[in-house]
């Protein structure tokens, strides 16, 4: 993904009147520095995900990269997978963020093949599937239907075959929660967000983005049927899950 994006001051302006948060044209042009400076760890998580796609990709499977963006996850796997006949499926229902994602691809020469989908993934198949990741996005999806969507992923994943799910988390210690939203403000503050726009910001989000604690992402997963599932990368309320099909 191009370091070159514009600045995100979506919620900059004093007067900005923002409704619900959506990923549109204007959250499309400053995406890389919104996400880089909103989500601790995020380049970190990218980088991961390129290697563990290395390590769990089989021959002649699909890869997948749910709510994909404008690909980072993607290109971190076509970059690292060694395995053949592997295909990537990449898959975002904002159809704004999918014909920039089009752009992003086409610019990258890498023969791994990619088929991006503007699709709903409560709508999407999943197939042969030795590598899928969700990074940043089951949070998007409504509660009740995390569970099935989840099961879904499951049943379409092969035997050896990995999930990196990563989310925004809560703790059911209200202190402990409290601290770790300050630390994440504070991280956006030191990386120029203001105070308002701070505000603003999680205001927009409130009810599109619904966070839910460690515990509860680890038995939606156990219930599914994923075992060893561990938690590999945390900082503050940022968390990224390994689960594995037996
Ligand atoms: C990255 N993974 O750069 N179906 C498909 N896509 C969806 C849905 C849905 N129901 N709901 C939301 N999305 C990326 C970052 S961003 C995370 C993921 C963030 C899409 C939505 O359009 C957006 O592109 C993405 O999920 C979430 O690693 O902005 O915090």
């Amino acid at each position: 993904m191009s370091d070159k994006s514009p600045r995100d001051t979506l919620f900059a302006a004093a007067d900005a009147e923002f409704g619900q948060f959506t990923f549109d044209q204007k959250v499309v042009e400053v995406f890389p520095d919104m996400i880089k400076r909103s989500v601790p760890g995020y380049t970190t998580i990218i980088h991961m995900v390129g290697q563990i796609a290395e390590r769990y990709a089989q021959t002649g499977t699909r890869c997948y990269d749910l709510g994909c963006s404008l690909g980072a996850s993607t290109l971190a796997m076509r970059h690292r997978i060694q395995a053949a006949n592997v295909s990537i499926t990449a898959i975002d229902n904002s159809p704004e963020m999918v014909e920039r994602c089009t752009i992003v691809l086409d610019a990258d020469s890498h023969e791994i093949p990619v088929n991006l989908i503007c699709q709903d993934l409560l709508d999407s198949e999943i197939h042969n599937a030795s590598v899928v990741i969700m990074n940043f996005t089951l949070q998007f999806i409504p509660p009740a239907l995390r569970d099935t969507l989840i099961a879904r992923i499951y049943s379409g994943m092969n035997s050896g075959g990995v999930l990196v799910l990563s989310e925004k988390l809560t703790f059911d210690d209200e202190h402990h929660d409290t601290l770790m939203s300050e630390l994440h403000h504070y991280f956006k503050k030191t990386n120029g967000y203001s105070d308002l726009e701070i505000a603003k910001k999680r205001a927009a989000i409130e009810n599109v983005l619904i966070p839910e604690s460690l515990e509860c992402h680890k038995k939606r997963l156990e219930n599914a049927g994923f075992r060893g599932t561990e938690l590999w990368f945390q900082c503050f309320n940022f968390s990224s899950l390994l689960a594995f099909k037996p």
